[in-house]
């Protein structure tokens, strides 16, 4: 097999990205497969992040007054390109973020799905009609675009979470600027550049519509603080988000939060217990336990706890890690040591409130010393201390045990995160329930299946410090756009609303 290295120059070329752009930067990049450098990409400096953001302004002055449809056009041909490009981009997510492959592509198959979304929804943004109270009045909203969008993402979805946002927020009449994770700039460069072969094809898309700012927190914080920015879509950490939050508050622009999540699914005594175990392991060692949407918490009854953490014990005993490019490896590496150190705290943190571990530790050292692989961890846990109910972004699974059901929902929502959640069970009484107010209090509740890979086509986000934003499917259009309330009188009178009389 060549060096990982290796492979990046050719994929690179394929989808158009000069080599110029990924050497003789600041910014190194390193596989996390095996450490190896895969490039050296430039930081923006603080004066180019203004350029960028006043072109940006500009680009979006022009695209407003293109007709929606037609801004759907140029996102239909993002799609086109990112199907030609599926395979490379799916192995350049691989090598610069250490998913397996079929998690890369499935990546780009995401991108792909919201694209179309989103060019349905070009000729969907509607707005409603309202009864006026007063004679020969009509009452409407209208929608208008916000301006500039910045989007903020993390290493995990190095580029399907732009796309959400990017597609959505083009066909709505945005311009955006995009500061990828510093640890994965590569993918956003192949994503750039796939963007602007469709912008060639279209023909008069605006020079800037769519600009890369690359750097770590200060290029970050120079965007979330600019007052042109509209609004500031930021994936990543709750403590990431408790800075952008307030700051984009402060000037009363909108931010869109996806923060963590520490999602929970629930196994009661009627589940399918093969079903679950399937769908418990793709949730929490999918990703190697880097998503966002990831299963780190177990809440089964006491009845079965004993017998299905036998079976989960097997099935992680059995599961193949290493080189997340090679067929049939389902776990690869965590993103770098500091993930792998704050992995190793929580477990001994866990240890030290009364949990017994099992895996969890490095392997594959010599084959890859300057990479971390490790086996997921399944932690039977007495109680949900503090540690559980923090987000360690690791493959560490704490299993909990419960007697009635009522606890089992209670440990479900007491933690500060509330992203994703689900309940395996044939009881329709607990399924409903689990669904109904008194339930799960996520943005994603499901039934029997696990808590991550969620399609497009819903509204992706969560509640508390998960910080309450919604992205993707179903309505979510409306939060890169601005509402309007109009009335008009075509009467010849001038009635007041309330009644109000005032003659002049
Ligand atoms: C994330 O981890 O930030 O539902 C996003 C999922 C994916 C998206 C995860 N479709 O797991």
């Amino acid at each position: 097999m060549p060096k990982v290295n290796e492979l990046l120059s050719p994929l690179m070329q394929r989808m158009g990205v000069a080599s110029s752009t990924y050497t003789g930067g600041t910014l190194v990049v390193c596989s996390p497969i095996d450490g190896s450098e895969l490039g050296r990409v430039h930081i923006h400096e603080q004066e180019e992040v203004t350029k960028t953001i006043d072109a940006a302004q500009q680009a979006f002055m022009t695209w407003r007054h293109i007709p929606a449809p037609r801004r759907g056009e140029l996102i239909r041909l993002l799609g086109e390109e990112l199907r030609l490009a599926k395979s490379d981009l799916g192995q350049l997510i691989s090598l610069e973020a250490g998913k397996v492959l079929s998690e890369g592509l499935g990546e780009v198959q995401e991108m792909i799905d919201v694209c179309d979304f989103a060019v349905g929804l070009s000729r969907q943004l509607y707005g409603l009609t309202i009864a006026s109270e007063r004679p020969g009045h009509r009452m409407m909203e209208t929608w208008h675009p916000l301006g500039v969008v910045g989007v903020i993402s993390a290493f995990n979805f190095p580029t399907a979470v732009w796309s959400w946002n990017f597609a959505l927020a083009i066909v709505c009449g945005n311009s955006v600027v995009w500061k990828p994770s510093e640890k994965t700039p590569l993918t956003a460069l192949a994503s750039q550049a796939l963007f602007e072969r469709a912008a060639k094809r279209f023909g008069d898309a605006p020079a800037a519509l769519s600009q890369l700012l690359v750097g770590a927190r200060e290029v970050g914080e120079a965007l979330v603080n600019h007052p042109k920015v509209a609004l500031i879509s930021a994936t990543g950490s709750t403590r990431m988000g408790r800075e952008v939050g307030p700051n984009v508050a402060r000037r009363f622009a909108r931010s869109l939060l996806e923060l963590g999540g520490n999602n929970a699914v629930i196994i009661t005594p009627s589940a399918d217990l093969d079903l679950a175990v399937r769908g418990i392991l793709f949730a929490a060692v999918g990703t190697a336990g880097q998503r966002c949407t990831s299963t780190r918490r177990l809440i089964v009854h006491s009845s079965i706890k004993t017998s299905l953490l036998e079976r989960l014990k097997k099935g992680y005993q059995a599961l193949p890690i290493g080189n997340p490019l090679t067929a049939g490896t389902l776990v690869g590496p965590l993103i770098d040591r500091a993930s792998f150190q704050s992995m190793q705290q929580a477990l001994a943190n866990a240890r030290a409130e009364g949990g017994e571990v099992f895996g969890g530790e490095r392997v594959l050292q010599e084959q890859f010393p300057h990479a971390y692989f490790v086996k997921p961890a399944l932690v039977d846990m007495p109680a949900q201390t503090d540690t559980v109910r923090h987000e360690t972004f690791a493959p560490i699974l704490y299993v909990l045990g419960y007697d009635h059901f009522d606890d089992a929902l209670a440990i479900q929502n007491d933690v500060p995160q509330g992203l994703s959640s689900a309940i395996f069970s044939n009881d329709l009484r607990e399924a409903e329930t689990f669904l109904s107010v008194a339930g799960s209090d996520c943005g994603i509740a499901n039934v029997n299946l696990g808590t991550s890979g969620a399609e497009i086509g819903g509204a992706f986000g969560g509640e508390k410090e998960t910080g309450g934003g919604r992205e993707s499917g179903s309505d979510s259009w409306r939060a890169y756009m601005r509402r309007a309330t109009n009335t008009i009188n075509y009467s010849k009178e001038l009635p007041l609303a309330q009644g109000v009389r005032f003659d002049v």
